[in-house]
């Protein structure tokens, strides 16, 4: 197999504006974990880094939004996010922040090297300004419709609908995004990174060196940024939350955040290798280094354009080998979103399935956003536990633990002489490894997992055709060879799970009695390889434990507590969406005065006959009992309202609908989704008057 390197695996780093979502999950987070965790267990040298993305104006809004200052708001989802990645198993050699010093010295003393190496254009331009809120309009302050693809709701830098890059000033009809006001424009001075000076470089590094190894959507997204022609790119912005310019005529200015967040990668690892006693620019600046960025594909242009970019422009640093991102994975066919609340958070999780990462790492590599946006469904998620996690892996385990208790005592038995079939069997086994790495050295996660499935079903099948629960009752010494054979399987589902499923292969490795180190340890026993290479991987004679699940079935009703929530979301969002009426013309306060509003009780109704929505009413006052039509027969049956408490405007003018006088109105408003709901008079007297005061 491959001679060992030396890697650093960077995973994008999430805005600290929210909890962790299962879509950031699956488009970046799990398959770099997968690839970290087979790179050690191949036994190469991996920095695995991330960090919090704390800077940029997602902060600032999401402060604003809950009254809070920035700092306050980057404190508390760097906590909450940090602990859910190591609750899920995710292995980060270093998970840092770009609040923290390290990160100010080094994207401070990069910008500086650049600035004094002449590779910045420095130039007053004209800028969006918002006069009511007296502020510069950059990156997600503003928004307006997208100049490439009409998107109306672009941001200033980005259009999430079409992925470009942009400035600001490209938008067309630019609202505000704190006030709503359009923007004027103000002069101010900005640090440009010319990346039309790059060009020639990015066109021969790209479009000629990694046409061929690069995914297709990655290398795609490249070229037509390229054929549409690079320009200069601010990396300075007028903002008050973020680093500082580190240039004496740059009072109130910060380092565009897409231009600090990649550098934090570089800071995490100077963190870690301090921590460890490491050489960081061996990480960095060593050619042999292989740097790998795991992103989702809004982030395309920012690590495969500007980052390799500002990397090439200082000069001593490495470029990525390879950016493999992910498409978009959707929930419930639609997109995740951090400020709807539209999304599964992964504290969520981990609280409501408690032990149960692994099923959703499976469901999440399973179905990765590999070559297109692909759906999360909870029965997507029930479905591949149970007809898949339980009733292939599971199943095939318990069998197999369970039979060598029963027969054994729960001792690998001796072998006697293999057959054609054990033999085919041993050598498919072997054969896995070097399968399973394959799809993985290609970043190909789901195709990876599908193999190690195959595992589990080739253990099934062999199960099954060998029949060693009748076969024990006339021929014990195949049975010993059939149960030989099906912990030799059973012992390679443990290593070569471990990558997608640690916390199974943990147990799995509890019960094989092979490991005892912690789930989230990944530096067990070097032994990929052995399963291709060592005679045998359980020996005869060796004691395991009991049986104990691996997985175990999600119960329709776990589904539901989950569709439940989903749709109560959706009902929030509803209501936030629907405009609020504009307010009607003003009356006098002896308008006012003449309506007559009292507490009444409905004693009697009946639906009039080929009408939709009258309902004939019988109501007490308190003054009298009169007739009253209402159209609430939508709302409501007839039976549903007889005893109601209702409110009753008992002065107006009586109306003849459908033949029938009607002496007043019942007063009511809506829910979001149209119902008509009585207004409440609670336990007033009926009769019992609305006082002006
Ligand atoms: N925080 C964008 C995002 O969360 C950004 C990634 C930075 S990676 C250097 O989508
Ligand atoms: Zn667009």
């Amino acid at each position: 197999m491959n001679t060992p390197k030396r890697y650093t695996i960077t995973a994008a780093l999430p805005y600290t504006n929210g909890p962790i979502h299962i879509g950031h999950l699956a488009g970046v987070y799990v398959p770099a974990d997968i690839y970290a965790r087979y790179l050690r267990l191949t036994g190469n040298d991996v920095a695995f880094i991330c960090g919090s993305d704390e800077h940029g104006v997602p902060i600032t809004i999401r402060a604003k939004k809950e009254g809070v200052s920035p700092q306050d708001i980057v404190d508390k989802y760097h906590k909450i996010i940090k602990q859910s990645f190591i609750d899920f198993g995710i292995t980060f050699d270093n998970y840092s922040r770009t609040t923290a010093k390290i990160h100010h010295e080094t994207a401070s003393e990069f910008f500086t090297t650049l600035y004094n190496k002449g590779e910045f254009i420095e130039e007053v331009t004209e800028q969006l300004y918002d006069a009511e809120a007296k502020q510069f309009l950059a990156d997600r302050f503003v928004i307006g419709t997208c100049p490439k693809c009409g998107n109306e709701e672009s941001y200033g830098d980005q259009c999430e609908v079409c992925g470009t890059s942009h400035n600001a000033t490209d938008l067309i009809n630019p609202k505000s995004a704190i006030t709503g006001a359009t923007p004027t424009l103000k002069k101010t001075k900005h640090w440009f990174l010319p990346l039309d000076k790059h060009e020639a470089f990015l066109k021969e590094w790209i479009l000629v060196g990694h046409k061929k190894d690069w995914k297709s959507n990655v290398y795609g997204q490249c070229k037509s940024w390229i054929d549409d022609g690079l320009r200069p790119r601010a990396v300075t912005r007028d903002l008050d939350w973020g680093i500082p310019v580190p240039l004496d005529d740059a009072e109130g200015k910060v380092l565009y955040v897409w231009f600090d967040a990649p550098i934090g990668y570089i800071s995490a690892t100077k963190e870690w290798a301090k921590r460890v006693g490491k050489d960081w620019k061996l990480y960095w600046k060593d050619k042999d280094t292989k740097l790998v960025h795991f992103i989702g594909k809004d982030n395309i242009v920012f690590h495969c354009i500007i980052f390799p970019a500002m990397l090439k422009a200082e000069g001593s640093y490495i470029l990525p080998d390879n950016v493999p991102a992910n498409e978009f994975l959707n929930l419930a066919d639609s997109k995740f979103s951090t400020s709807k609340n539209w999304a599964v958070w992964l504290p969520d999780y981990l609280q409501d399935f408690p032990n149960q990462q692994d099923v959703l790492r499976y469901t999440l590599t399973a179905n990765a956003p590999e070559t297109k946006d692909n759906n999360f469904t909870w029965k997507d998620f029930q479905a591949r536990n149970n007809n898949e996690l339980v009733a292939i892996f599971g199943n095939f385990i318990n069998r197999v633990v369970v039979l060598t208790h029963k027969y054994y005592n729960g001792i690998v038995p001796t072998p006697n002489e293999f057959t054609k079939v054990d033999e085919e069997t041993l050598a498919k086994l072997k054969a896995y490894p070097t399968l399973i790495s394959s799809s993985i050295e290609r970043y190909r996660f789901r195709e990876a997992l599908g193999e190690l499935m195959n595992l589990a079903r080739l253990g099934n099948k062999y199960l099954a055709d060998e029949e060693p629960w009748k076969v024990i009752k006339t021929d014990e010494a195949r049975v010993q060879t059939i149960m030989y054979v099906a912990l030799q399987i059973s012992s390679a589902l443990a290593i070569l799970s471990e990558p997608f499923l640690p916390f199974t292969s943990h147990k799995l490795k509890k019960i094989l009695n092979v490991s005892s180190s912690a789930p989230d340890s990944y530096r067990n026993e070097n032994n990929w390889e052995d399963v291709s290479n060592k005679e045998t991987l359980l020996s005869a004679g060796h004691q395991i434990a009991k049986a104990e699940l691996l997985f175990s079935k999600i119960e329709d009703k776990e589904i539901q507590v989950q569709l439940d929530k989903l749709e109560a979301t959706k009902k929030v969002n509803e209501a936030d969406n629907k405009v609020t009426e504009p307010q009607k013309d003003t009356i006098t306060f002896d308008d006012f005065k003449k309506l007559d509003i009292r507490v009444g009780t409905i004693l009697d109704a009946k639906k009039i006959p080929k009408t939709n929505k009258l309902l004939v009413l019988k109501v007490d006052t308190g003054i009298d009992v009169r007739i009253i039509v209402s159209g609430i027969a939508e709302s409501f049956t007839a039976d549903e309202v007889i005893g109601k408490r209702v409110t009753v405007l008992v002065n107006l003018a009586p109306r003849t609908l459908r033949g029938i006088e009607s002496e007043g109105m019942i007063l009511m408003t809506e829910t979001p989704e149209g119902k008509l709901v009585f207004v409440n008079p609670g336990n007033i007297k009926v009769g019992n008057g609305f006082k002006i005061s």
